[in-house]
């Protein structure tokens, strides 16, 4: 077992744990030194089409099925958070309009997301394919058996925007079951200021919530739950894929990169529909020719119409 009786069960209590430490110097240090190479251009191969810039309004993509941002006005939703149609953000970001919009002198302060980096990148390969990130996983899942369904980089550039309140889950229709893990390794030291990620504690029994149902899933109440969970580089979270959670805007002249690796349990049964199907062929995370078992083993065996 990685993880203790007490992490774990703080994990299915909570849906989320941070183990400190678990990077490195020497490997942050080099995931730092690598996340600059693919960004700049300089990994033969890695396709500029996985990062991600702001553009002029300051705007970023989010995800890869990307919901924009809605020209709605936000409405208080309790003291801290805004509500922009059906989407609830952390707020404060528009307090840095100003400096969101002002032109970027380093290039990498630009750079809102980058994606699969372990897919083309040795050095975040080995990361993840890590036992001590990988055992932890298997002792959540309770099963040796595991997949990555894709990983990103949340580069979360000087005064940029928050993150709308989602479940991983909802992005992920394609998969039958809705326990995924996500390990997210902090690139930087994340601080309220900076926007580092925040959770409803217990939100993973809530089920699933589609984005229509989200603000009355997230009344007052549930949102005076929220924990922030402020941590050093090098530290990780692990997280439910139903647990609730968001992030702040980016209120410092630097950068706060989270790098989120979505782990599932090869075990999952694949269903996506045929438009679905499509979908996934074209983001280059698949290892195989079909989504059905067409993710890349990271640990155990596949099984026959699984991921
Ligand atoms: O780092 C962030 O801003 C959000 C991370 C996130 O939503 C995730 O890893 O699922």
């Amino acid at each position: 077992m990685a993880l203790s009786a007490e992490q774990k069960n703080r994990f299915f209590q909570d849906g989320y744990i941070a183990v400190k430490k678990l990077i490195s110097p020497e490997e942050l240090a080099s995931l730092r030194q690598h996340y600059e190479d693919l960004v700049l251009g300089h990994v033969p191969n890695f396709p500029q089409r996985h990062v991600s810039v702001r553009d002029v309004q300051g705007h970023a993509e989010y995800g890869m099925v990307s919901q924009g941002r809605t020209l709605d006005a936000a409405v208080r939703q309790g003291p801290y958070h805004d509500r922009r149609g059906t989407q609830v953000y952390p707020r404060g970001e528009e307090d840095y309009d100003a400096q969101r919009r002002a032109p970027v002198k380093d290039p990498l302060d630009a750079v809102s997301k980058v994606n699969v980096p372990s897919r083309y990148d040795p050095v975040f390969a080995s990361v993840m394919r890590s036992p001590k990130i990988v055992d932890i996983v298997e002792d959540l899942f309770g099963s040796p058996n595991i997949k990555l369904y894709f990983d990103q980089i949340f580069a979360k550039p000087p005064f940029d925007r928050a993150n709308r309140y989602h479940q991983d889950s909802v992005f992920w229709p394609f998969f039958a079951s809705n326990f995924q893990v996500t390990a997210q390794v902090l690139l930087d030291d994340s601080t309220m200021e900076n926007g580092c990620i925040r959770f409803i504690p217990g939100s993973q029994n809530f089920g699933l919530v589609n984005w229509d149902h989200l603000p009355y899933m997230l009344t007052e109440d549930v949102l005076a739950a929220e924990v922030p969970v402020p941590l050093q580089a090098g530290d990780v979270t692990f997280h439910h894929s139903l647990s609730l959670h968001c992030s702040g805007p980016n209120m410092t002249p630097n950068r706060r990169r989270g790098w989120s690796m979505h782990y599932v349990s090869a075990e999952t049964r694949y269903i996506g529909t045929p438009e679905e199907g499509e979908h996934l062929k074209n983001l280059d995370i698949l290892e195989g020719p079909e989504p059905m078992n067409g993710w890349p083993l990271i640990r155990g065996h596949a099984f026959p119409g699984g991921v």
